[in-house]
């Protein structure tokens, strides 16, 4: 059975102790399934060197791509930067999405195909279905349970875990969506859902087991969550008026 082909992208910033091993796993997930699949690496000038760690290892594998965007840009638009390019430079069929911080089991890239190649749009790796874990403290747990809840009613979107990070769009839907008004920060993972689901999209989600991650902090900060919030009310005011 061939799997579809895959690009994976994947933003940093300040990743310099989780990039070697994030980018060998899921360079070994491919070899062993026989996955005709890349690695794209989207970083924001780390400070700490990620970038000339991933180019190093990008000299020895052709696989391996990496956009260094020289200073911090948001993680939405560095995901934009990573589909455009996979897009203009990558034949693939799908592009996947996952964090660099081990918090992703690059194993699950299978799963997440399978459901592609089965005909749907859209695959999520999910904590919150049968299966998926996560080990979070928590205030994390209630606030991601929240920001599901709030991004489900703001967008309608049918699933249970809508701001994982870690999902496989078809590629021919994906370019189907504009991307020229994409939220900068961590909405962008919602509000893609939530474009793939106005051209029609369908949506899977495959049980994710989450792990911490690994070394280095998490970027996700208050004023995100504010940004987050704002963006889904307004959202949902437009889907109400029926302007969206
Ligand atoms: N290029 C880029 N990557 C970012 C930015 N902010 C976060 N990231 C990366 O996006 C991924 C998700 O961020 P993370 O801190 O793990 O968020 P969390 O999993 O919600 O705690 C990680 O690989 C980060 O290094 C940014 O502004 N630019
Ligand atoms: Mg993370």
């Amino acid at each position: 059975m061939a799997w579809p082909s895959v690009a994976v992208v994947i933003p940093t910033y300040n990743e310099a102790g989780n990039i070697e091993n994030i980018i060998r796993s899921i360079l070994e997930v491919f070899d062993s399934n026989k996955i005709n699949g890349y690695v794209v690496i989207v970083d924001d000038g780390s400070p700490d060197g990620t970038a000339e760690i991933a180019k190093r290892l990008a000299e020895h594998d052709v696989r391996v791509h990496v956009i260094n965007r020289g200073r911090k840009m948001g993680l939405g638009s560095a995901y934009r930067e990573g589909f455009t390019f996979v897009i203009n430079n990558l034949n693939v069929d799908a592009i996947g999405v996952m964090d660099a911080d081990g918090s992703h089991e690059p194993n699950l890239i299978p799963s997440l195909l399978s459901e592609i190649k089965m005909g749907k749009d859209v695959a999520i790796a999910s904590r919150y279905i049968k299966g998926g874990r996560w080990s979070a403290g928590l205030y994390r747990k209630i606030v991601s349970k929240g920001a599901n809840i709030i991004a489900r009613i703001a967008t309608g979107v049918n699933a249970r875990d809508l701001t994982s990070g870690y999902r496989v769009y078809r590629a021919s839907t994906l370019s189907m969506t504009r991307m020229d008004d994409v939220e900068q920060g961590y909405v962008f993972q919602v509000q893609m859902l939530y474009k793939l689901k106005q051209v029609g999209a369908s949506f899977a989600e495959v049980p994710l087991i989450f792990r911490e991650r690994r070394v280095g902090q998490s970027k996700l900060s208050l004023g995100e969550y504010w940004r987050f919030f704002k963006w889904c009310l307004k959202t949902l005011a437009k889907r109400l008026v029926g302007k969206d």
